[in-house]
């Protein structure tokens, strides 16, 4: 039996009170849906079939370099934040896996955190990496770079950990490993762009050498920060370099706050999904940098158009096409738990609506370049309210109605902030 953290009881009361606007909604959207030739319940199974994995390091209140302004009962261990994702997936339903990051979640006993996740419902997915920060007691600091660095037992000791975390990920029942390093540069001439690269390659090549058989290794790129002059896996052409050089096994992980603005992401999704090497996501949104803002908040319409490549993909698969799908996202303003509930929602709409594409149609205008009707027939499908879809499907799993309702009808966090020792208020002034 699931252990729930809130009350089915609850849930069921509060689905009562709007199944009957529900039904009607349901019911409209299925006639005009049938009109364009799709059937709703044909979508509504594949959305039911869809999930996104949450970040553990997203359930607790995220901060900027100037203040973190933490709230009462947010998850300070990887046993809080577990409960707290089981609350976003029994309320959403689109949330079955949990992305954790090492050495933030480490435990002594990592085969009881498996059962610890499962009795929740919940599964690891991808285990990330850290070679950004240093950690007490570590012998080499990664302040001039880790895979890359210049000092040989620098290398070694970010190539160990990753190897740790692969031990780890064997343990928890995950198949991957997302590496990403902040190494680069803050000033010309500071490193050799040539060799950082080379040794870059080398050590995660050893960290390859590691991986199971049936794992992958995704390597996530970024443009900046920490570094601000050059970083050593940049860009996608980087990351598909290094994935290239280091064997079938290794992908690309796109994040959608990595790119220099205004950058075509889903022409991104295209080019690495020719080559084989889409790994996966990490959603997210941004309006100037790596804002990590909540998925779709700001430009749902990009969203929708890497689910349309997604969908294009999966109608003309590569070998060893198998993106995983992950939230990164960094929660300032709000409960972790709704901005991880109103991601998924809006996720998981984007992949409903690139489902409602009409491909024929779309690839017929596309040939005959008929550039108006192609673009209205990408339209009609993201003009598409398809969030009845996406109730009736959570209704039908046990999920909420309306997630935030029920969530806040359950009082769920005051009753942490209870029992919970994370004090808010103002606790993280600096
Ligand atoms: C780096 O900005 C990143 O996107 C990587 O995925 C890290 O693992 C994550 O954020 C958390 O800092
Ligand atoms: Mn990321």
């Amino acid at each position: 039996m699931t252990q729930l953290p809130i009350s089915a009881d609850l849930v069921a009361e509060h689905n009562a009170k709007s199944r009957e606007a529900l039904a009607d909604d349901y019911a409209a959207l299925g006639r005009t849906l049938e009109r364009r030739g799709i059937a709703i319940d044909s979508i509504k199974e594949k959305v039911k079939g869809f999930g996104v994995a949450v970040p553990s390091w997203g359930a607790g209140r995220g901060g900027t370099r100037f203040a973190k302004f933490p709230i009462a009962g947010e998850p300070t261990n990887i046993h809080e934040k577990l409960e707290d994702c089981a609350v976003i997936h029994q309320l959403g339903c689109a949330t079955p896996a949990v992305s954790p990051h090492f050495p933030w979640d480490c435990v002594e006993d990592y085969a009881a955190l498996k059962d610890e996740a499962a009795a929740y419902g919940l599964v690891f997915d991808a285990v990330n990496s850290n070679t950004f920060q240093d950690q007490p007691g570590q012998a080499q600091t990664y302040a001039t770079g880790s895979l890359s660095s210049t000092v040989e037992a620098t290398r070694q000791q970010a190539i160990e950990h990753n190897i740790d975390c692969i031990e780890i990920g064997k343990k928890i029942g995950s198949t991957r490993l997302t590496v990403w390093v902040g190494d680069g540069t803050n000033f010309p001439g500071q490193q050799d762009l040539g060799r950082s690269f080379d040794r870059y390659i080398d050590a995660a090549s050893q960290v390859y050498s590691a991986l199971p058989d049936n794992w992958k290794m995704m390597l996530e790129h970024k443009m900046f920060e920490p570094a601000f002059y050059s970083s050593v896996i940049s860009d996608w052409g980087s990351s598909l370099m290094a994935a290239q050089s280091l064997g079938d096994k290794c992908k690309c992980l796109v994040d959608l706050g990595h790119h220099a603005p205004n950058v075509n992401i889903e022409q991104i999704v295209a080019r690495l999904h020719h080559a084989g090497k889409l790994g996966g996501f990490h959603f997210n949104d941004s309006k100037y940098g790596d804002d990590d803002l909540d998925s779709g908040s700001i430009n749902p319409h990009q969203l929708f158009l890497v689910f349309n490549e997604l969908i294009e993909a999966e109608h003309n698969p590569r070998d060893g096409f198998d993106p995983s799908y992950m939230i990164d996202q960094s929660h300032n303003v709000t409960d972790p738990i709704e901005s991880m509930l109103s991601s998924s929602e809006t996720i998981a709409g984007c992949y409903a609506r690139a489902l409602l594409v009409d491909r024929d149609a779309l690839h017929a205008a596309q040939n005959d370049n008929d550039v108006m009707l192609a673009f209205r027939t990408l339209r009609a499908a993201y003009q598409t309210d398809v969030t009845p879809i996406l109730a009736q499907a959570r209704d039908e799993q046990g999920g909420a109605i309306d997630w935030l309702g029920a969530y806040r009808a359950s009082q769920y966090r005051d009753r942490k902030g209870q029992e919970r020792k994370a004090v808010g208020l103002g606790a993280g002034i600096v």
